[in-house]
């Protein structure tokens, strides 16, 4: 299955249109001096048909997309917003038409600020509150959609949202931030029973972002280092989403620190966010290097000690196919799931329209080529990789990076909302192409 992949906030625009309520993006884009807001984004909202049109130019088998929550509930729970689900009905119904299977994911960041002021998800009942508002989505759209994804990378939006402060809501403190990360895991698993409740063929998953890491040298300092980044950027979600609950050397690293609320995790917890799921999606988009000192940052200074032959992208992030090939295998044998779905991989690579018309962007050919290549060899292995996502269909926001981070297969040319598909969309048009004839 090949699809791509948008979240709203990034693409929709109409922040406040149609009844729409805020959103913690739109406070943070209105209040913080960032580089571009997402007030109009790539104006989805109003192009609708003209996008899907070019999904269905691209010959898509799948599509995923978020749910701005604050559509369809304006105030986080409560009164429903009967136009934002009709915006929804559109879409699913113009990709049904289409024959592109809806993957829906339920939260990809936008919390509505209702209920980030009564603490967000680092209030317990943030579950709740995820759970009515899936409820209402599933009610509504469970008879055409089946694919559903309940949160998209919550490392991210504990880290970036809650330590960093770099993404909203933009805090910066640690308890905050594990009590964030442990509701977003409950949440995950309460919505997860919630939507097999009522839709019996439904298939449920979440997205994990990963960061697989090496060592920078072989020196015991550097190896530590790197057991516990992993322990900070992939088992503390990893482990208790499939039933191996939260890793015992984080837990006491945390601990030791202060960091860990002692009455965080209850009696249940672990259980709930433990509940079966159908797919793991996985989000690969680049490895790390890391050396003593460098254990818990995001994108640590650069890759020690290796001269890496494939380059990095324009975000700065290393081209490293190999290293998604392993992580797909460790994914496979340390936490089995029972099957594997690649929901986001792509490059952000600047390159725009020639005076021919066309944009030639071979950097992001080759990155798809190299990565779609270690998928192929992980499943020829034995990992059940049962589909692919590009990240992503247009360029779009880049979040706190703006629009000059470009990943889309499509070309947006922002102040006009001109679409142009680039040389990578008219190649992955071919690869599907070819792999639907066998
Ligand atoms: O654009 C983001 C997306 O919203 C989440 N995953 C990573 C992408 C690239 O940074």
């Amino acid at each position: 299955m090949w699809g791509v992949g948008t979240s709203a906030y990034q693409i929709e625009g109409a922040w406040n249109e149609g009844g729409k309520g805020p959103s913690i993006w739109d406070t943070m884009a209105h209040t913080l001096p960032m580089v571009d807001t997402g007030d109009v984004a790539c104006d989805h909202y109003h192009r609708l048909e003209e996008d899907l049109d070019l999904l269905g130019e691209i010959g898509v088998d799948a599509y995923h997309f978020s749910i701005a929550w604050t559509r369809v509930l304006p105030e986080g729970t409560g009164e429903v917003n009967q136009t934002g689900l009709a915006f929804y009905d559109r879409l699913i119904d113009g990709l049904l038409d289409r024959d592109i299977e809806p993957w829906l994911t339920l939260y990809h960041w936008d919390l509505p600020q209702t209920l980030q002021d009564q603490g967000g998800w680092a209030n317990r009942r943030s579950v709740d509150w995820f759970t009515e508002y899936a409820s209402v989505m599933r009610d509504r759209l469970g008879d055409r959609v089946k694919n559903w994804i309940t949160i998209n990378e919550p490392w991210v939006i504990a880290t970036l949202g809650h330590l960093e402060g770099l993404f909203a809501p933009g805090l910066n403190d640690w308890p905050t931030t594990l009590a964030a990360a442990h509701h977003l895991l409950m949440a995950h698993g309460s919505a997860t029973a919630a939507i097999r409740e009522k839709v019996s063929d439904a298939n449920v998953g979440l997205s994990l972002d990963c960061r697989p890491a090496e060592p920078a040298s072989e020196s015991a300092s550097d190896i530590a280092a790197t057991r516990h980044f992993d322990g900070f950027r992939n088992r503390w979600y990893f482990d208790p989403v499939f039933g191996k609950g939260y890793p015992q050397d984080m837990v006491e690293a945390y601990q030791a620190l202060g960091r860990l609320d002692p009455g965080l995790i209850r009696p249940g917890d672990e259980e709930l966010i433990a509940t079966p799921i159908d797919f793991c999606g996985l989000n690969y988009y680049t490895s790390v290097r890391i050396a003593a000192g460098e254990e818990e940052q995001d994108n640590p200074e650069g890759p020690v000690g290796i001269n890496p032959p494939s380059g990095f992208t324009e975000m700065g992030w290393l081209v490293d196919p190999d290293a998604m090939e392993r992580f797909l295998l460790r994914v496979h044998q340390e936490w089995s799931p029972k099957s594997i779905v690649v929901t986001e991989n792509g490059a952000s690579y600047s390159d725009g329209p020639v005076p021919d018309g066309g944009v030639h962007d071979r950097r992001r050919i080759k990155y798809l080529d190299a990565h779609i290549d270690a998928v192929r060899s992980a499943r020829d292995r034995g990992v059940p990789v049962d589909g692919y996502f590009v990240w992503s269909f247009l360029d779009n926001l880049e979040w706190r990076a703006g629009y000059s981070q470009r990943f889309g297969l499509v070309w947006v040319d922002h102040p006009t909302q001109q679409r142009i598909l680039k040389d990578s969309a008219y190649w992955y048009k071919d690869l599907i192409e070819r792999y639907s004839s066998g």
